[in-house]
């Protein structure tokens, strides 16, 4: 299997469906890697270990971590399972951005940003970043959300360990199209 290939399979188990190759995830959604080598060799006798590590490590976005000791392994953010990360509430800086496609805007300014799936709602410290984010969906928008004025209200942000910013959503007075 090639690493691409290999890291998708990782973040559908990892965040979506680790059921599917006959895993559990703790609470905090860590998962033995010595159990997830086991599962993913039912699927390529070829992964090893050295393959998995390395998909950790050169991941783009750094979407999986290893525990201090390496014996387990989660990802980072973007679950649709619950899971509990563990991360500190954070204020976050005044701006934060949210890529999303043109079509999007128009519920997204009466409704707000919602998580959708997910269990958080996923803003990029940048503009650049959420327009690659948005780009994925189609015709990229860039919005820029208040992100000092919400905490400042009261509203809890998070970091993920891959420099996402996490929060449960976002009403449409705080955004503001860029
Ligand atoms: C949109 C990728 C209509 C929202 C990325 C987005 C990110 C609404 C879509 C991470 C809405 C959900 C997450 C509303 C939100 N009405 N549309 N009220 N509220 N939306 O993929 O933020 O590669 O679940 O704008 O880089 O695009 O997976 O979220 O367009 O970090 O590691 O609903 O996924 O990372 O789409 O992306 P998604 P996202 P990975």
């Amino acid at each position: 299997m090639q690493n691409t290939q290999l890291s998708k399979l990782l973040s559908y188990t990892l965040r979506h469906r680790p059921d599917e190759l006959g895993l559990t995830l703790d609470a905090q959604g860590w998962v033995s890697v010595a159990d997830l080598l086991v599962a993913l060799q039912a699927r390529d006798a070829g992964i090893t270990r050295a393959q998995v590590e390395e998909v950790v490590a050169s991941n783009d976005k750094k979407r999986f971590a290893f525990s201090e000791d390496g014996q387990q392994i989660r990802a980072s953010q973007g679950h649709s399972v619950a899971v509990e990360l563990g991360l500190e509430p954070q204020a976050p800086p005044e701006t934060l951005y949210h890529g999303t496609a043109t079509r999007f805007l128009a519920s997204i300014m009466a409704e707000g940003l919602r998580p959708g799936s997910r269990q958080h709602v996923h803003l990029s410290p940048d503009p650049v970043t959420a327009e690659t984010v948005g780009r994925r969906h189609g015709k990229p928008a860039i919005l820029r959300v208040a992100a000092g004025a919400m905490h400042a209200a009261g509203t809890e942000f998070y970091q993920s360990a891959n420099g996402v910013w996490l929060t449960a959503a976002v009403p449409p007075r705080y955004l503001t199209p860029d």
